[in-house]
């Protein structure tokens, strides 16, 4: 593969692979602003990044459909109208790292911060969809596959990088899936699919695919290694050895589940009364975020955080991430360490988010571990000292 195309990238990312790029913000920079700034925002790539002239980039839409579809930029933004969601974009990897607490995962590692939330703007999937005649899911149409632009993805023999979502999410109104062209008010920037990618709000990453090339409506999934034998949960039990009778029966992630991590202070920290700690909480399906619940005893007892800026979609939907804070004035002296005149006090603080389903994360990495480090969002709890 040939990486001397790639864009110039932000100098603060911590990189977690320089070819194909990766890289996620600092935690304390991630949660800055309720909307991730473009030159902060992470970035997971498969493979090098094309180099898509708009002057000659049609998308192309066939499979199941009455009217298969050539479409430019400019055909795009003339004949579908044009809309705007907030929404967060979340890996399925993110926390990875974490997830080898129990045994070692394997993947691109990821800290906290492999997702971000941005502004996007675009036309309706759904609308370009009905221009085509796409069929009815009754006939048969139940997955709209979507392929990129990016070839030379090592894990699939240099075919292009794929995934699908499902024709009801793909039709649903109130899905507000969309055909981006821009991200937070300006044209899509290479990294982040130029000049048109799929934002599929509500469910992991890897079904928004970036500088998007075709989509075709199927009765299947798509065949794409990514969608396939990657980005699911198998179970526990499963390993390298054993992996290939599974591929078929565990199905492919779509919705994200509910998540939350602490982004500031940063972990061991000396904290002195009164500190605060802010950190996200998500969930999937649009599902909102009712509460996050903070502990300064390695889960023990709980205590309610105070939801900043949390944002609704254009349906009943959130989309969105929400950023929380805790404020700690005072805490319980029986652990007190004596040294000098300070009293240190060690602290185990972990939180944990509740969405509108009373979806909660669980609190042993165990339970949820599995060989691919997907989808890990136990509360894990951090070790911090203060002193009073
Ligand atoms: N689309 C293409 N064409 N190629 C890719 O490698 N990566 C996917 C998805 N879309 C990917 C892609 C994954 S796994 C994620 S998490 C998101 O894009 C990341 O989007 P971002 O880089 O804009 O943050
Ligand atoms: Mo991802």
């Amino acid at each position: 593969a040939d990486f001397s195309l790639e864009p110039t990238r932000n100098k603060e990312f911590i990189i977690n692979a320089k070819e194909p790029f990766n890289a996620e913000p600092t935690p304390e920079r991630l949660i800055q602003s309720f909307v991730t700034p473009t030159e902060h925002f992470y970035v997971r790539n498969h493979a090098p990044v094309p180099l898509v002239q708009e002057s000659s980039y049609f998308l192309k839409i066939d499979g199941l459909v009455g009217k298969p579809l050539l479409l430019s930029i400019d055909d795009i933004k003339q004949q579908f109208e044009k809309v705007t969601i907030t929404a967060h974009l979340q890996c399925a990897g993110n926390r990875r790292t974490m997830m080898s607490d129990y045994k070692k995962v394997k993947g691109v590692g990821w800290g906290i911060a492999s997702l971000s939330n941005g502004v996007w703007a675009g036309c309706r999937l759904r609308d370009v969809l009905e221009k085509a005649n796409a069929f009815p899911v009754g006939n048969g149409a139940k997955h709209a596959c979507f392929w990129g632009l990016d070839v030379g993805c090592p894990e699939d023999e240099g075919k292009p990088y794929g995934s699908s979502i499902t024709m009801e999410k793909a039709m649903d109104i109130n899905g507000d899936v969309i055909l981006a062209y821009e991200m937070n008010g300006e044209t899509l920037t290479r990294d982040h699919g130029y000049p048109l990618r799929v934002i599929a709000p509500g469910i992991i990453g890897a079904r928004s695919v970036k500088w998007l090339d075709k989509i075709t409506v199927s009765s299947e999934e798509s065949t794409s290694f990514f969608q396939r034998r990657d980005y699911k949960i198998f179970h526990s039990g499963v390993d390298w050895n054993n992996v290939e009778q599974y591929w078929d029966k565990t199905p492919s992630l779509q919705e994200l589940s509910i998540q939350s991590a602490i982004c500031i202070p940063a972990p061991n920290s000396h904290l002195f009364l009164p500190f605060s700690i802010y950190g996200y909480a998500t969930s999937g399906g649009g599902r909102k975020i009712e509460r996050v619940d903070v502990s300064l005893d390695g889960g023990e007892t709980w205590d309610y955080a105070e939801l900043m800026g949390e944002e609704k979609g254009n349906s009943n939907k959130y989309w969105g991430w929400t950023l929380f804070r805790y404020t700690i004035k005072s805490l319980a002296t029986n652990h007190h360490h004596t040294t000098g005149n300070k009293s240190s006090i060690p602290i185990r603080i972990c939180c944990r988010a509740w969405d509108s389903a009373s979806n909660t994360q669980p609190k042993d990495v165990k339970d949820i571990w599995n060989l691919r480090g997907v989808m890990n969002n136990y509360s894990k709890s951090i070790q911090f000292t203060s002193y009073v």
